[in-house]
């Protein structure tokens, strides 16, 4: 019986990476001084590699540039990247995805226990649902497993294991929702059924193992397109998705 919802949070919570996590790593660069400059093509490459300071220090050794940073430079310039994602998030630039508040507030009012595991840093979270839902939101999720907390990032079954450990639940009890092919991998990795929501940045994703491939979780204005099988136009609620998986 699915006792928890275990959400991931860049693009499955929202479509953050392009106009977001993108547009203030640039910031970041500018700011120290860089000549680099991630267009939305190298930043769809680069996004195969999983946490900012990870994406950092790969663009670097790739132009064979680590040799000439400090050896905080990773550190330094994803600090400031975090700071200026803040700024992006408070002034509203990024949204939620269609249905995610939807089915948030439909699990909650069926007792479906909330939770998210994410590579990105605890701040993001926090400054995403604080400016897209409210302050009040955080405390929707009893475990906010994000970054550095654990040792390896996606696709590392790790963030999804701490999350389980710390709600005293057996994967079997928990449904994970994901939007890439590493998201993917670190949830089944830790024995999760997962939901895909894809979006333009994972669309050609290996989602091999999902319970269910969709393009949004929907709602009445955009309804949700089940890609893996048809179900017909619809929002996908947590009665649907409950019987579609258990
Ligand atoms: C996606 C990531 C993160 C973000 C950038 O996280 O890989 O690294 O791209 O955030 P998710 P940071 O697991 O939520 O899909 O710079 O804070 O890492
Ligand atoms: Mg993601």
């Amino acid at each position: 019986m699915i006792e928890a919802f275990v959400f991931d949070v860049d693009g499955t919570l929202a479509d953050s990476e392009r106009d977001g996590h993108r547009v203030a790593f640039n910031l970041a660069f500018a700011e120290a001084g860089l000549d680099w400059h991630w267009d939305e093509d190298t930043y769809g490459a680069l996004l195969s590699v999983t946490g900012g300071k990870e994406r950092i220090r790969h663009f670097a050794r790739t132009r064979g540039l680590l040799q000439d940073l400090d050896p905080q430079f990773d550190a330094l310039l994803h600090a400031a990247k975090t700071r200026h994602y803040v700024a992006l998030l408070e002034g509203h630039a990024i949204a939620l995805r269609a249905g995610v508040e939807r089915l948030l507030n439909e699990a909650r009012e069926a007792g479906i226990r909330l939770a998210i595991a994410t590579t990105t840093t605890p701040q993001n979270v926090a400054a995403l649902l604080a400016s897209t839902i409210g302050e009040h939101s955080i405390g929707w999720f009893e475990v906010i497993g994000a970054g550095d907390v654990v040792p390896r990032k996606k696709p590392a079954p790790d963030i999804y294991r701490y999350v389980l450990a710390k709600m005293r639940l057996d994967a079997r009890q928990c449904l994970a929702f994901e939007d890439s092919g590493n998201g993917l991998r670190a949830s089944l990795g830790a024995g999760l059924k997962t939901v895909i929501t894809r979006n333009g940045y994972t669309r050609d994703d290996d989602f091999t193992g999902a319970a269910l491939v969709l393009d949004s979780l929907g709602d009445t204005e955009h309804p949700s397109q089940v890609l893996r099988r048809q179900y017909g136009r619809d929002c996908l609620c947590v009665t649907t998705l409950l019987q579609l998986l258990n």
